[in-house]
């Protein structure tokens, strides 16, 4: 039976303690290493060698890959094995399965179901030993499909995918695993997993860069490197995409982000495409070269990726023939770190920074979100992280606990929801062991576990999931005997919880202790001991402290007033991560004020930025008199308030607004209150493609990552869709007919979608045939339904070759057909040179053309 069956399983065992085997920490001394060797080399002081691309020497043996290369173990192992044997020759001492993609999903696919999962491991597993292998090494390459909320592949059925290829090679007998060339956090995450709870091997895990320095997904290698080393891999690092000279700085950056020794498999650079051959330019020398400066730079496991064959290896194993590594790397400064997949926040043990945690996406006393948790929707929560990252929020608390909901479901959902909507890392907040393992477990990134306390049931439950997941911790200073009254109680308890975590081989800098304020109204003493507390956690056991600030206020006026003064006195105790509304600006002006005057905010340059010109509330009038009172304070700071309670304005700037923070939630009604007074077509073009643009060139200027993307393409669609219901029906029907596509290889449709709406209303018969549609099919339509003019959409300089090729496909097999094409990649010369017949610049100007065809 594997570790892990069912969520259930494991939490309701490790509530009763039973489980704790399953997730005890993870040790070298845990583990089934091969030899001393392989141990030296996971302890940071040995060299290994890796061996070199697959794919092209299958390609240079002459081996027909067929579907899929991996079938070649079973259909052709002589010939895998003398390409193994050559790398073990020319010193590779890690060889590796010839099994990435031996998944079941492509097995079945692509593979036809030749053969299981079992199958291609064991086959690719005896290759690898007959070749000589001294270690061998499980490949787990990509599932080849985009997990959710960017594609529709779970998480459990991703990690059930991969669990299946651990349990094969397992059984084969491999001697470590590496996970390779992956671009989702998320994705990788579910391989770790899956490696973690169902073997005992050595862990390599390595993601793929773009030139940009970040994955396709917007990781960078800081992020991936925490992340990797807190889900407990042996082993991590870079392979795939470009050479060892572009990937040296991403190498250097990760080396600075972990202890855990660090990998690179580079590509012999970027591939071409040279008379049908791919080739590669960069020499086995060259290659050499460049991977020398990395083993300088720290870099101690080497080997090759696409392109790169015995001879690359060859001169890699001189670089580090005696194996030893030349010097121990200096260590890691220590740092509580947490991570979304684009972000990391960072905050060092050797000085004072501040994160500010979001408090928003908590149910207690908000009917907005409780009403909304009831109906089962994430659109509010949504809308909460998006408001709270625009306000200056770090890290986003989520509690979506009520009695009355599936608080599991609804952690999940809104975890999902979050991580494709916001860049902020998250803060899981449930009393519920399993709603908490619901969360940390399918979040793609390194999150923070709100909260342990000093209870026994309690740390027996938490700290096991923390240690498993690799998550940092709050640590509330209560216990079985309720809140202590002073700061020596408070500190008495948080000593305990940091001595139980490090049972549990969670270091005090993966903790934060909240010393739990009280409302100063009923416990006006108790603040003092509040903030001594914080510095004695501070000073003596080597945590952070976060505080949940706004409590100290209640049941007195002015509570704002109190709260802020009450963050800048816990800032100086040593409060680093405050729990609070960054949508109360006087909050946040307490924040980047402390920020200056605690160095952090260098130059001064974001509180300059910020607050250059500021219209001080408080300053006293020219020629004397009194300061600012209460009221004005209260107008002026209102006036800047941007409150998550605040009603999204209905004007046209917030159209620009919701489109490009991707709130969807919100759109429709704002669109339906603007067509009472403007022209659908006019917020289209005058709104909606303005915006989406501006999507666009944050997204290439690197500001924003494709979920961003994602969420904004939505809320335009939820916005077009409002336009679409209430567009006046045409009198004029059915003129003639249209077939609309994207073009194969293009997926986006916001733009065919308008075109067709207005086609539709100009009284045309539209047949849309979708996106990425591939040319015959567009032909096969045009056949079938007797169709004299066809509109084709394509966005990307990569997919306007397809574009050509369907204009080709259609002239030639359907003579006098006509072609309108657009999109925004598209210029009415490029339209020319294509063949087109036509070339629309927006939706207006092709009902103009269809009218011409039909009529004209
Ligand atoms: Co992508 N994307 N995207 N994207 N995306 C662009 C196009 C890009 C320019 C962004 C950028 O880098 N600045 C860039 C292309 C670069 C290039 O090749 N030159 C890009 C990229 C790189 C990518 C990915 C590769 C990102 C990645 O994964 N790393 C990926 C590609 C996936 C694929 O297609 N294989 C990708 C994915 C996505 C999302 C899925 C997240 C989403 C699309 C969602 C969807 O469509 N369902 C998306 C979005 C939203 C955009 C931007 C931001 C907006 C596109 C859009 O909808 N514009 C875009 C940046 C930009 O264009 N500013 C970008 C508004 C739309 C109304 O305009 O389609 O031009 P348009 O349509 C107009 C006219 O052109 C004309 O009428 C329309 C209405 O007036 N028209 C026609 C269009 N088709 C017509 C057909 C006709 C007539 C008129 O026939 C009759």
């Amino acid at each position: 039976m594997t570790k892990r069956a069912k969520l259930d399983f494991i939490c309701d065992l490790t509530a009763s303690g039973a489980n704790a085997a399953a997730y005890r920490p993870r040790s070298l001394d845990g583990l089934r290493i091969a030899d001393a060797d392989l141990r030296a080399v996971l302890e940071g002081s040995r060299h290994l060698l890796f061996d070199g691309g697959m794919g092209t020497m299958l390609q240079a043996a002459g081996l027909e890959a067929g579907a899929l290369p991996e079938l070649l173990c079973i259909d052709e192992p002589a010939g895998v094995t003398a390409i193994h044997r050559a790398y073990v020759e020319a010193g590779s001492e890690v060889i590796t399965t010839n099994t990435f993609g031996a998944n079941r999903l492509k097995l079945e696919a692509e593979g036809g179901g030749r053969a299981t999962v079992e199958e291609v491991f064991s086959a690719a597993v005896r290759c690898a030993r007959e070749a000589g292998a001294r270690y061998v090494a499980g490949d787990i390459g990509p599932l080849g499909t985009l997990l959710r909320p960017l594609g529709t592949m779970s998480f459990d059925d991703a990690y059930e995918l991969f669990a299946e290829e651990v349990r094969a090679a397992v059984k084969a007998g491999v001697d470590l695993f590496v996970i390779e060339t992956m671009t989702d956090l998320l994705e990788i995450k579910a391989a770790v997993l899956a490696a973690k709870e169902n073997s005992d091997l050595p862990i390599f895990a390595t993601m793929t860069f773009e030139g940009d320095g970040r994955t396709f997904l917007g990781t960078s290698p800081e992020v991936a490197a925490v992340t990797l080393d807190a889900l407990g891999v042996e082993v991590l690092g870079i392979n795939c995409s470009l050479g060892p000279a572009q990937l040296a700085p991403f190498a250097r950056r990760m080396v600075a982000a972990t202890d855990k020794p660090v990998m690179v498999q580079a590509n012999a650079g970027l591939p071409r495409v040279e008379g049908g051959r791919t080739v590669y330019d960069i020499s086995p020398a060259d290659y050499a070269a460049a991977v020398e400066t990395m083993v300088a730079d720290g870099v101690r496991v080497l080997g090759g990726c696409c392109g790169t064959d015995p001879d690359y290896i060859r001169l890699l194993d001189g670089l580090v023939s005696s194996r030893a590594v030349a010097a121990p790397p200096a260590p890691v400064p220590a740092a509580l770190t947490v991570t979304s997949a684009q972000t990391l926040v960072s905050l060092p043990a050797a000085s004072h920074r501040i994160a500010v945690i979001g408090e928003r996406i908590n149910p207690t006393g908000k009917k907005r979100l409780q009403a909304a948790l009831r109906d089962g929707s994430m659109d509010y929560v949504v809308g909460q992280g998006i408001s709270q990252q625009e306000q200056g929020a770090d890290i986003l608390d989520v509690n979506v606990g009520l009695p009355e909901i599936d608080e599991v479901a609804a952690i999940q959902a809104a975890v999902e929801q979050l991580s494709a909507a916001t860049l902020l890392p998250l803060q899981i907040d449930s009393t519920d062991p399993h709603a908490v393992e619901a969360g940390v477990r399918r979040y793609a990134g390194k999150p923070i576990v709100n909260s342990v306390n000093g209870k026994r049931e309690v740390m027996d439950q938490i700290f096991p999931l923390v240690a498993h997941y690799g998550c940092d911790v709050i640590g509330l200073t209560l216990d079985e005997d309720g809140i202590p009254d002073t700061a020596e109680a408070r500190f008495a308890i948080a000593e305990r919880i940091v001595a139980e975590a490090a049972r549990w081989g969670v270091g005090p800098e993966r903790i934060l202790i909240d010393c739990l304020v009280m409302t100063a109204s009923t416990n006006q003493r108790q603040v003092e001991q509040i903030l001594r507390a914080v510095s004695m956690c501070k000073e003596r056991l080597g945590v952070k402290c976060a505080l949940g600030v706004s409590n100290v206020s209640f049941g007195l006026p002015a509570r704002e007033l109190l709260n802020a003064t009450f963050l800048s006195a816990a800032f100086g105790a040593g409060l680093d991560a405050p729990i609070m509304n960054p949508g109360s600006a006087r909050y946040m002006d307490a924040v980047r004020a402390y920020r200056v005057l605690n160095a952090e905010d260098e130059g001064s340059a974001g509180f300059i930025g910020r607050y250059a010109g500021w219209a001080d509330p408080y300053k006293v009038p020219a020629g004397g008199g009194a300061a600012g009172a209460a009221g004005t304070a209260a107008t002026a700071a209102g006036a800047r308030a941007t409150g998550p309670g605040a009603p999204a304005p209905a004007d046209e700037g917030s159209i620009r607004q919701l489109v490009i923070s991707g709130r969807k939630g919100d759109i429709a009604a704002v669109t339906e209150g603007l067509l009472k007074t403007h022209d659908p077509m006019e917020l289209i073009n005058g709104h909606f493609i303005p915006a989406l643009d501006e999507v666009g060139e944050r997204f290439d200027r690197g500001e924003f990552f494709l979920p961003q993307l994602m969420a904004s393409a939505e809320a335009a669609r939820a916005g077009f869709d409002a336009i679409k219901r209430l567009m006046p029906a045409s009198d004029i029907r059915q003129k003639g007919a249209i077939a609309l596509a994207t073009v194969k290889g293009d997926i986006h449709d916001i733009g065919k979608n308008i075109v067709k709406m207005l086609l539709d209303n100009y009284g045309y018969t539209v047949f849309d045939l979708g996106r990425d549609v591939d040319p015959q099919v567009i032909l096969d339509t045009v056949r079938e339904r007797g169709i004299k003019l066809v509109g084709l959409s394509a966005l990307m300089t990569t997919t306007v070759a397809n574009m050509e090729e369907t204009i080709e496909l259609l002239h030639a097999e359907a003579p006098g057909i006509k072609v309108i094409v657009g999109g925004a990649v598209l210029t009415p010369e490029y339209a020319a040179q294509i063949g087109a017949d036509y070339y629309a610049k927006d939706a207006a100007e092709s009902a103009r053309i269809a009218e011409e065809v039909f009529d004209g």
